[in-house]
C-alpha cells in the first residue's frame, strides 16, 4: 500500500516525509522523487510476540512516496505536474500538504499563505490531469469499437461510462461521482484516476498551532489534520525516550507518523487482523472494513482461501483479558467463523483449511 506525498513548492512535503519515515532530510534530494517504507506500529502485534515468542514479528508496512512539487502557475509546471502524477496513479490514497506555516527563511507559493486556495488549485489540477486521460480513453474506444470484435460490447459499455466520467470531471467534480458499481469502480481503479483516490489533507502549521484542531475542513478529502512537519521531523531525529517529552512540550501525545498512520487507514477504510503461526511468526495482516473470513484467507494464501474450513477467530481484548490462547479458549472467547463472517480490527485468526 502506498500513498502519494504532493502539494505546491515547498509545502513541507519532504519534511513530512522526513518526520514519518524517520529518514533524514536529504538535501541532495529536491528534484526527484523518493520512496519510503513505514512499518505501522501495533500494540495488539507485539502483545501476540511477546506472548508466543515466535522467530518473527511482521508488521504492516505502509509506504510514502515524496513527490516534488511543481508550481501550477505556467503552463511549463502544469506539463510536469501531469508527468509526476504518473507515479501518483499508481498509489492507493493521496496526502496533500499544503502550508500554513509564517516563515521569512521560505519564499511563500504565489506570494501567499492560503492554504485553502493551494487545496482548491491542486484539485482543478487533479480534474485536468483525470480528464486527459479520459480524454485519450475514449479516444482510443471511439476508434477501436468502430470494428466487429469480440469485445466490443464490453468496450461500448466502458465509453459510455468513461463519457459520464468525462462530463462529472467537466464539472469540476471527482471521478467517484460518475461511478454507480463495483464493476465501474474497478475499471475507473484500473486507470488510476486521481480524483477516485482517498485524500488526507495535512495543513502544516507553524509549531505554536502544532496541538489545535483544523483551520477548516477540506473539501474532496476524507479527512483534514494539522502538523508542525519541521518541529515533527526534528522529533524523529531523536532517541526514541526523548521523542514523548519533547511532543509533550507542543501539547501533542502522538508523533506525526503514528496519526498519519492511523488517519491514513481510517481515509482507505483499513483494518487489521492479526496471525500467529505458531512459534514460526505474529503477523499483522490488512483489509478493508467490511472484509469476510474468506477474503481474508486469500489475502495469506490462495490455497488457505480455497481449502477454507473455518476461521477460529477470537477479538484481541478477549484474547488480553484471559492472558493467552489457552486462557481464551477456556473462557469460550475463541469462536470457529465460516466463510461470510465480518473480520473485526483486532481479530486473531487461525485458518483451519484443506487442500
Ligand atoms: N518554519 C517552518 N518551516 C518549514 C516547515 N516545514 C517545512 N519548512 C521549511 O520549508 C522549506 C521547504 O520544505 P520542504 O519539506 O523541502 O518542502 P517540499 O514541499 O518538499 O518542497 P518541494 O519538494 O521543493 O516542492 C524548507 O526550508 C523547510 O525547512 C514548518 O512546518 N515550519
Ligand atoms: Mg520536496
Amino acid at each position: 500500500m502506498k500513498l502519494a506525498i504532493i502539494g505546491p513548492p515547498q509545502s513541507g512535503k519532504s519534511t513530512l516525509f522526513s518526520a514519518i519515515t524517520g529518514q533524514p532530510p536529504d538535501p541532495g534530494h529536491g528534484g526527484t522523487e523518493r520512496l519510503g517504507s513505514v512499518a505501522v506500529p501495533d500494540e495488539r502485534l507485539d502483545y501476540l510476540f511477546d506472548m508466543i515468542k515466535p522467530k518473527k514479528r511482521v508488521p504492516v508496512h505502509l509506504e510514502f512516496l515524496d513527490v516534488p512539487g511543481t508550481s501550477l502557475e505556467d503552463a511549463h509546471g502544469q506539463a510536469e505536474f501531469h508527468k509526476a502524477m504518473d507515479s501518483v496513479r499508481r498509489c492507493t490514497g493521496i496526502v496533500m500538504v499544503v502550508r500554513a506555516f509564517e516563515s521569512d527563511a521560505v519564499a511563500p507559493y504565489r506570494d501567499r499563505i492560503d492554504p485553502k486556495a493551494d487545496l482548491d488549485e491542486l484539485h482543478t489540477e487533479l480534474i485536468f490531469a483525470d480528464l486527459e486521460q479520459v480524454g485519450n480513453r475514449i479516444e482510443k474506444l471511439e476508434k477501436s469499437t468502430q470494428k466487429p470484435t469480440k469485445t466490443r460490447d464490453q468496450e461500448l459499455r466502458e465509453l459510455d461510462m468513461m463519457r459520464r466520467v468525462q462530463d462529472t470531471l467537466e464539472s469540476e467534480l471527482p471521478v467517484a461521482k460518475a461511478i454507480h458499481n463495483e464493476e465501474e469502480r474497478a475499471i475507473a481503479a484500473g486507470f488510476g484516476f486521481l480524483t477516485l483516490k482517498p485524500v488526507i489533507v495535512v495543513v502544516n502549521v507553524g509549531e505554536a498551532e502544532a496541538a489545535k484542531p483544523p483551520p477548516f475542513e477540506a473539501e474532496h478529502a476524507e479527512t483534514t489534520i494539522v502538523m508542525a512537519a519541521e518541529i515533527e521531523a526534528e522529533i524523529s531525529q531523536l532517541e526514541e525516550a526523548d521523542r514523548t517529552t519533547f511532543l509533550a512540550d507542543y501539547g501533542l501525545t502522538e508523533p506525526a507518523q503514528t496519526r498519519l498512520i492511523r488517519t491514513s487507514y481510517e481515509a482507505l477504510g483499513l483494518i487489521t487482523f492479526l496471525t500467529c503461526g505458531g512459534t514460526n511468526e505474529a503477523r499483522a495482516w490488512t483489509v478493508k472494513k467490511g472484509a469476510t473470513a474468506l477474503e481474508a484467507a486469500g489475502k495469506i494464501h490462495s490455497d488457505i482461501q480455497r481449502g477454507f474450513i473455518r476461521a477460529e477467530t477470537v477479538a484481541f481484548d478477549d484474547l488480553k483479558a484471559n492472558q493467552d490462547m489457552k486462557g481464551a479458549k477456556a473462557a469460550g472467547k475463541v469462536r470457529l467463523e465460516p466463510k461470510p463472517y465480518i473480520v473485526q480490527d483486532g481479530d486473531i485468526i487461525t485458518f483451519r483449511f484443506n487442500v
